[in-house]
């Protein structure tokens, strides 16, 4: 037996000194280091009472000791769920109950509200801070540095990871270890990447992108990162001239274009720029490629399924289009209504299937059976085509989902509080075009008959459930929703009244 993902990823680099991690304020952390941290944790985590199979919640800032958690639970064959930092402790409350965690990792700043969260669920609660403090490391830095890896089949799971839904509640994607190592290899390949590559990484932890993308990639390859706590514009300029990749959402790019620090010169040193996570104008590819002579290779996939497609890396990286799947990887266009497969060139909904597809949703049986098909397919809730030249074109979605700055949000969500407040008759919560975060939420209300909504307390209520990201820039009061004829209201509609709002704003 053997544990592949740990294997692959983390134990080929066992014994090596070669730098991993590359910290803003100058440190390095050798691959040696990063794994004997890890161990660590891994025994800690024993000796509180974890086994095979647990659930470890993680709130926590991004740090080397949060990683080395990562590869701890990989290790361990510990469900690692990683958690937004945004999120409420109302939202971390959902998590924590449907996922049955045995652990939440927390920030110290969190524990004293979500201790009594932890204990209505009969999860043990443990602090690790931006700076790597806290109880989980301190029993950590007690244990040996050796732990005896847990056997792990591939079909077992690694992580779970959740993503809101239509209906307003969140899903626990279930990944295995096969999916992440499988794409993890195929990117790698695809990308060219080699233990030269220094990736210079910006982004959170929490999500795919950062963590099974980034990371991942570079860790099946050898190679090292830049490793930085958030998107900081002057520290991504200063470190650039040290890389020799970068990967980001949208916004990273329109951001760098927008700072004339931004040169060819500054970027004459990376090899390779990756989009993702939402739609990359074709204006900001075209604009990105005057600037540096590089043109961003944009790929294309979701939570459930890791990447799916990808532009190439030799041949042309077609701007507005997310390029061909990835080897292993189906992709077909289907007919919403009948399921029936398209022909090329004919808009439908995205099925994918492969062995990055997820193997369902945590304790849905009935969501799972929604959406991924018997036969292997998982429909994405994306529109598209594939063109004559095989290039794969993301046209809508068919799905009610706004991405803004690379995060999902999903309107019922914000619908189902708005709806609740004094006053309040309906609600509709859309996403409307936004200069920095490409879309950006916006709530339409009707009040009830003859009363006036209270609108900060509309927003105080969302506040106290939601997170930030996922707030209402704008509330604006209709006296009635447009509808069709069967009584839907059509949310095209009202995003075309308000495409206009937030166009010419900065951030
Ligand atoms: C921060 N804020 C946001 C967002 N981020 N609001 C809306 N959308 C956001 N994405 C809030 C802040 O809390 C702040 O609130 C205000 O907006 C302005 O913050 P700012 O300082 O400008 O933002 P930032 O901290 O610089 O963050 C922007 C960011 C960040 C760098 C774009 O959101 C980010 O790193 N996004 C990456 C998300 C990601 O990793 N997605 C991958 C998901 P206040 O008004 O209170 O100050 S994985 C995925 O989608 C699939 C699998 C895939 O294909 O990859
Ligand atoms: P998530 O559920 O956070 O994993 O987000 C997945 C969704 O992000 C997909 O279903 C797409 O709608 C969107 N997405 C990811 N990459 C791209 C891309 N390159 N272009 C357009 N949309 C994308």
């Amino acid at each position: 037996m053997a544990n592949p993902l740990y294997d692959r990823l983390f134990d080929a680099h066992t014994g090596k000194v070669t730098p991993f991690l590359h910290l803003q304020d100058g440190r390095v952390i050798t691959h040696h280091e990063f794994l004997s941290t890890g161990a660590q944790i891994a025994n800690a985590a024993f000796k509180i009472g974890l086994k095979p199979g647990d659930r470890v919640a993680v709130q926590v800032q991004k740090s080397p000791e949060a990683l080395a958690l990562y590869a701890a639970c990989a290790r361990a064959g510990l469900v690692f769920l990683p958690l937004n930092t945004a999120y409420t402790t109302d939202e971390l409350s959902y998590f924590i109950e449907n996922s049955g965690a045995s652990l939440v990792v927390c920030d110290g700043k969190s524990e004293a509200a979500l201790t009594p969260v932890a204990g209505n669920f009969n999860a043990r609660i443990e602090t690790m801070n931006a700076d790597g403090s806290g109880s989980l490391m301190e029993q950590a830095k007690a244990m040996p540095v050796d732990f005896d890896t847990i056997d792990r089949d591939g079909d077992d799971l690694a992580a779970l990871l959740y993503t809101s839904g239509t209906t307003g509640r969140s899903k626990g994607a279930m990944l295995t270890q096969n999916n992440l190592l499988s794409n993890a290899e195929a990117l790698a390949k695809e990308w060219r990447f080699s233990s030269d590559d220094v990736l210079l990484h910006a982004l959170p932890i929490f999500h795919t992108h950062g963590l099974f993308v980034a990371t991942n990639v570079t860790l099946v390859a050898g190679g090292s990162l830049i490793f930085m706590p958030k998107f900081d514009l002057d520290e991504i300029i200063a470190r650039m001239p040290e890389a020799t990749s970068m990967m980001g959402v949208p916004t990273f790019y329109t951001r760098l274009l927008g700072d004339d620090r931004f040169t060819k010169e500054l970027a004459a040193h990376i090899r390779l720029f990756v989009s993702g996570s939402a739609p990359l104008l074709a204006e900001t590819h075209i604009q990105f490629e005057e600037r540096t002579g590089h043109r961003i290779l944009e790929r294309y996939g979701m939570t459930e399924t890791n990447m799916n497609t990808s532009n190439p890396f030799d041949g042309e990286r077609r701007a507005g289009t997310v390029g061909f799947p990835l080897p292993g990887v189906e992709i077909k266009i289907t007919n919403p209504d009948s399921g029936e497969t398209l022909p090329d060139g004919e808009v439908g909904q995205i099925e994918v299937r492969g062995p990055n597809v997820f193997k369902g949703y945590w304790r849905m049986p009935e969501k799972t059976a929604d959406e991924l098909r018997e036969n292997g397919f998982f429909i994405t809730g994306d529109l598209g085509k594939i063109d004559e030249d095989g290039y794969v074109h993301i046209v809508g979605r068919n799905k009610d989902l706004i991405i803004s700055g690379g995060y999902n949000i999903y309107p019922k969500e914000i619908e189902l509080i708005l709806d609740e407040q004094p006053g309040i008759l309906e609600s509709a919560v859309i996403g409307v075009p936004h200069p920095d975060f490409g879309e950006t939420v916006i709530g339409v209300v009707v009040a009830e008959n003859g009363h006036s909504p209270d609108l900060e307390g509309m927003m105080e209520a969302v506040r106290r459930s939601l997170a930030r990201f996922k707030h209402p820039r704008r509330l604006v009061v209709l006296d009635e929703l447009p509808r069709n004829t069967m009584g839907k209201v059509q949310k095209n509609i009202l995003r075309d009244q308000y495409r206009e709002m937030f166009v010419s704003e900065g951030t």
